[in-house]
């Protein structure tokens, strides 16, 4: 009997598949898991091999996550989930030509996305025959003609989208900067822009940089750590250590999160003889505050208005006060109007929007100004709202209030999802590129890059919505089943005349294009990459702007793939010939590739071949981190929070907001399996989380079936709805559900997001529950 199995089995639950899990995350249970991923995928002996080279020195930067590694080189750290990324690309499972001869694409597309992608790697290129409704072998040189015909046929270059997914290196991601901006378009609609976009640009005006201000060396030395929406456990298992390590010297962890996530209840460390051995585990978090969904700008503004009353009454008994007020006067513009709007809001409309009582966040206040040092870390809870660039800046003010960017063991840390989304963004990827940037491409390639701003994401489906695109190059990735709106991504995606993926494995992207399309198939991560030259590496920049080497040392899983940079160099070949650059000899050397980022970017990759040769690589120049603010008046800024967006539920207290969160059995889109084993759901992914509650509001119990449906129809008038989920109860502050990614896309409607930064709401989707007939 497997762990899983097992757990389910002693649960008292009557509903099949759904219990408890009353051990500590990690452990024994997180070995099992592993186990079991490595023989579903077939992955013997060379996984496991695999799994030894992860985040070494001379070995591949892990595709699970962007969590640095202690200066990279530390000695192989185990992660569960890391261990799963590593198995599922290194399967010697194989989806051939033979494999699409026997489906037709409308098949497949009635296979769900772990079936797609469970039968493998790619190994041939391969284009759509319309006439047999199949895919069908091409050869590479035909296939980059045929893509490059295309694009020229193209009568205005805006037509055309170049989506990355965060899992390209650097390299890859500057050459396809270059051939878009050499084609004539700013349009990279990005990953990030269903991810992280609010950091990248709520950040900049306020501290001048959009990216996190920490580095690991920090998390030794502060006193606090606030976590805000975001589930280390499963998303980054290596941050575990980090917090296990800040907890156990007593360092402070303070959560934010509707769920009680049980990593960062308890944690047994995969890495500790004594606690495997024993059963023991570590407690993570200190005080946990079940803030509502979406509520989470109001709690920092509640936690901001308790530090204010708390300094005005030390003030006035005498004492010197909990802000610091020479930072202020010094770094910082705006703080008097702040405190005026945090002083002018009502406790009883922070409370209802927040699920917390004045009393918790009073005690948050206490903790965070007792504290000498504090960093706050947050993910997609916090990014996924239509609010999430002005709760991003609250988290900036609140920072700001006590001095705590730009000293040791302080900070803002933004959890970056895709492990090498940051860098992309670094060196180019960038639908909203700075001038800086452009006149540097100009001056290195003798161009004349487009000014106009390209599209996000959802701005490109909207265009290819209305016929106004007409083809897409995607870098990897899944944009269809990620994006919002299946209803209306999929009907735009289906009216393109040329789709082109380079891609891994199959996936529902695939199978969603109007008329031309080409699958690309490319090496991963771990497998050795050999060009004219010899073998290469590439880089990647972590989540704290590290810069590191990684190097595949796999077999390709065909000798048919193409890597990444050499099939965007195909491309860029046929589209443009050798302007601006002779893209075959880019290739022939990647360090060719890593001269010309140098060049643009000479300041950042001063020395970039040398010194990603030092181990653990170098770090990116931060000035936020020492205090020179890369703003327009050179001085921080405290922002008062806007709500950009209209309230979710529109005045109407009856609606409920949904978060569509990851299980611990899924990347992103790639779904592993269908346990979600800290949350007690196994074997299934049709479960709606929901509070006893909402459930007696309702009339539900767990159990039930129901319906989720989207409380407000968009404009053209179909009700969204996702039917026949299982009602499973929940410790949840009432009004706040939750169900799977991306079994819930179809209610989240493309309006839906936060109108800075253009991110879907995914985190807080105004639903109603209606009982399946
Ligand atoms: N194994 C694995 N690793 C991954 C990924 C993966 O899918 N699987 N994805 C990668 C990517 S691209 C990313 S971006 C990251 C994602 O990593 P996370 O940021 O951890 O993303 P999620 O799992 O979507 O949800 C985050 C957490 O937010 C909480 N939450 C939901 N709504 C709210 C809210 O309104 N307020 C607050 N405070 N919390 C809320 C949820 O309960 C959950 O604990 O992980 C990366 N790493
Ligand atoms: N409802 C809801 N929707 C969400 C989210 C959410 O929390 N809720 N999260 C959003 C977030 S944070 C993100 S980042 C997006 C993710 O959006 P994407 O990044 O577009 O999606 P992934 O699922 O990561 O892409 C998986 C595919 O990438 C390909 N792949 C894997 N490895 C490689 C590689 O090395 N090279 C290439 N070329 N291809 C490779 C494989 O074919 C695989 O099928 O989804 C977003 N969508
Ligand atoms: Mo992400």
């Amino acid at each position: 009997m497997t762990e899983e199995q097992k757990a389910a089995k002693s649960q008292t639950s009557s509903v099949e598949g759904v219990g408890e899990y009353d051990k500590a995350a990690g452990g024994w249970g997180a070995l099992a898991s592993v186990a079991s991923v490595l023989n579903r995928q077939e992955v013997v002996l060379a996984g496991a091999k695999t799994l030894l080279r992860a985040n070494q020195p001379e070995g591949f930067d892990c595709p699970g996550c962007a969590w640095p590694d202690p200066k990279h080189t530390s000695s192989f750290e185990f992660c569960e989930n890391g261990a799963k990324a590593v198995a599922w690309e290194s399967t010697p499972k194989r989806v051939t030509p033979d494999f699409f001869a026997q489906h037709t694409v409308s098949e497949l597309r009635t296979w769900s996305d772990h079936a797609l992608e469970d039968f493998g790697r790619l190994t041939h290129p391969m284009v759509y025959d319309a006439a047999t409704d199949k895919y069908v072998p091409i050869d590479w040189a035909t296939a980059f003609a045929r893509i490059g015909e295309n694009l020229r046929a193209l009568d205005d270059p805006n037509k055309a989208e170049f989506y990355a997914s965060g899992r390209a290196s650097n390299e890859a991601a500057f050459l396809f900067q270059l051939m878009g901006r050499a084609f004539g378009t700013n349009n990279f609609p990005d990953c990030s822009n269903m991810c992280h976009e609010p950091t990248s640009v709520a950040l900049p005006p306020v501290i001048g940089m959009g990216k996190g201000s920490v580095s690991l060396d920090d998390f030794q030395t502060c006193d606090a750590i606030f976590s805000f929406g975001h589930n280390p456990g499963t998303n980054h298992p290596r941050m575990m250590s980090t917090l296990r390590e800040a907890a156990r010297r007593g360092c402070k962890i303070v959560v934010f999160n509707p769920f009680k996530e049980r990593a960062l209840e308890r944690f047994t460390s995969p890495q500790s003889v004594v606690e495997m051995t024993t059963g023991g585990s570590t407690p993570i978090a200190s005080h946990y505050y079940q803030v509502g969904v979406g509520g989470d700008g109001a709690a920092l503004q509640g936690i901001m208005k308790a530090l204010l009353e708390a300094d005005r009454a030390d003030i006035a008994s005498g004492g010197p006060g909990f802000l610091d007020r020479d930072f202020i006067a010094e770094h910082t513009l705006g703080f008097d109007a702040l405190r005026a709007h945090l002083e002018a809001l009502e406790w009883s409309e922070i409370e209802a929007v927040s699920a917390l009582t004045r009393a918790r966040l009073e005690e948050a206040a206490l903790i965070y100004r007792r504290a000498k040092s504090v960093i706050v870390c947050y993910g997609m809870g916090i990014t996924q709202h239509r609010s999430s660039s002005s709760v991003i800046q609250q988290i900036a003010n609140l920072l700001l209030m006590r001095g705590n960017i730009g000293r040791a063991g302080a900070g803002i840390c933004p959890v970056r999802g895709h492990s090498n989304v940051q860098g992309a963004r670094t060196v180019g990827v960038a639908e909203k590129p700075s001038e800086a940037l452009l006149a540097s491409m100009d001056r290195v390639f003798g161009l004349k890059s487009p000014r106009a701003h390209g599209h996000t994401v959802v701005e490109m489906i909207a265009a290819a919505r209305s016929g106004a695109v007409k083809a897409l190059i995607s870098l990897g990735g899944n944009l269809a089943a990620a994006a919002p709106d299946p209803e209306v991504t999929h009907a735009a995606l289906q009216k393109l005349d040329l789709t082109v993926n380079i891609a891994t494995k199959l996936n529902r992207s695939h199978l969603l294009f109007g008329r031309e399309s080409f699958l690309l198939p490319c090496l991963g991560r771990t497998e050795s990459d050999v060009q004219a030259t010899g073998v290469q590496a590439v880089t990647v920049e972590d989540s704290m702007a590290m810069v590191h080497a990684s190097r595949g040392t796999n077999t390709p899983a065909s000798e048919h793939l193409m890597s990444e940079p050499a099939i965007v160099a195909g491309i860029a070949k046929a589209a443009l010939g050798d302007h601006p650059v002779d893209w075959e000899w880019c290739v022939a050397d990647y360090s060719r590739i890593r001269d010309l980022i140098e060049a643009v970017f000479p300041v950042d990759f001063a020395n970039y071949n040398a010194r990603v040769l030092q181990p653990g690589g170098f770090r990116l120049p931060l000035p936020h981190a020492e205090r020179n603010w890369k703003t327009a008046s050179g001085k921080a800024h405290f922002a008062a929070f806007k709500a950009d967006g209209e309230d979710p539920r529109r005045g109407d207290p009856s609606v409920l907001l949904l978060s569509s969160i990851r299980s611990h059995d899924q990347y992103n889109t790639t779904i592993y399996g269908n346990s979600d084993r800290y949350r007690g759901v196994f074997s299934r992914r049709d479960v709606v989380f929901m509070s006893p509650e909402d459930q007696n509001a309702l009339g539900l119990k767990q159990g039930d079936k129901v319906d989720i449906v989207a409380a407000f129809t968009p404009d053209d008038g179909v009700e969204r709805c996702v039917s026949g989920f299982t009602v499973v109860s929940k410790d949840l502050p009432a009004g706040s559900i939750a169900a799977y990614y991306p079994e819930v896309n179809r209610v989240i409607v493309l309006e839906d997001r936060d109108q800075f930064s253009g991110t879907p709401a995914y985190k807080s989707a105004p639903v109603r529950i209606r009982k399946s007939l």
